[in-house]
């Protein structure tokens, strides 16, 4: 089974389009948890307890794991573990951000779906498609581009226009230098030329641009998205599952972190949000 068939079920079996960030910070979990050895990994087996039937997936954010080290990354080692041997229906996504030239790429892809033994990553398409084209070549695991991200900083480059370039496989396709368009709209045409041929691409959109997430289904109408930003980066969930859906009100992960996770009752946050995006897709 691949990336997209797997989240497919599960999306369905937990109605949820709910994707829940495992971004541990010890400044900021309970303080039971911190007399424990491996108090992050503890931390994550909570949430997972409470969430694991009203979530699409969970997403990992690699840096609050090596932020601590050696003990961090195998506490990273034990949630994927813990997820896959009591939750094998849900996918887990690596987020790293990860791409380089080619032949370092080969080796985060090895160490994302190799090591890591993850579903899907999140990779930056900045250094272009061979770049990227090494996780790729995973077919039955997800690649998930960053596109429009949910910063303020999003605008410094990804708005920027540039004459749009295909890149078709073959090589790029630069059109006339007066035709111009944004930055994320031409990698968005490229993350769906790209997918034509190895069928598990998806998309990075941020809930703060909901206008932009509409203008980026239209290019990717069967696209799957992740979508983060909702909560505590103030992106709406109402107002992005309204535009971002596709046209059969789904393909999309909603991913939220901190406002669920440090949330008093993780379970009933969760479970509100869902419902909203479930009422508003
Ligand atoms: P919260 O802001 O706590 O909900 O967490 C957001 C998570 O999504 C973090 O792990 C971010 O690194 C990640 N993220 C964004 O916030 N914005 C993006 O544009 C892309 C990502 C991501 O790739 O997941």
């Amino acid at each position: 089974m691949n990336f997209k068939q797997k989240l497919e079920i599960i999306i369905k079996k937990n109605n949820s389009l709910l994707c829940i960030g495992l971004d541990p910070d010890l400044e900021k979990i309970p303080n039971f948890l911190l007399k424990k050895k491996d108090s992050i990994f503890e931390f994550n087996i909570e949430i997972i307890k409470k969430t694991h039937d009203l979530v699409c997936a969970y997403k990992p954010n690699i840096a609050f794991y090596e932020a601590y080290g050696l003990k961090g990354l195998s506490q990273l080692k034990k949630t994927v573990e813990y997820i896959k041997y009591y939750h094998p229906e849900i996918p887990i996504i690596l987020d790293a951000k990860r791409a380089d030239i080619g032949n370092a790429s080969k080796m985060y892809a090895k160490s994302a779906f190799g090591y890591w033994n993850v579903d899907a990553i999140t990779v930056n398409p900045y250094l272009g498609f061979d770049s990227i084209e090494p996780f790729l070549e995973y077919k039955d695991k997800g690649v998930i581009i960053l596109c429009k991200t949910s910063n303020p900083g999003a605008k410094d480059f990804q708005d920027s226009y540039v004459s749009p370039g295909i890149h078709l496989g073959s090589g790029l396709n630069r059109t006339p230098r007066e035709i111009v368009e944004p930055l994320y709209l031409n990698i968005a045409r490229n993350v769906v030329e790209w997918d034509k041929k190895y069928k598990n691409c998806l998309m990075v959109i941020g809930a703060t641009w909901p206008n932009d997430l509409k203008k980026i289904r239209k290019i990717a109408p069967n696209m799957y998205f992740l979508v983060p930003g909702i909560g505590a980066q103030k992106g709406e969930a109402e107002k992005a599952a309204k535009v971002g859906v596709n046209k059969d009100k789904s393909g999309i992960m909603f991913n939220v972190g901190r406002s669920i996770i440090y949330d008093p009752y993780p379970r009933k946050k969760a479970s509100e949000l869902k419902n909203i995006i479930n009422r508003f897709r």
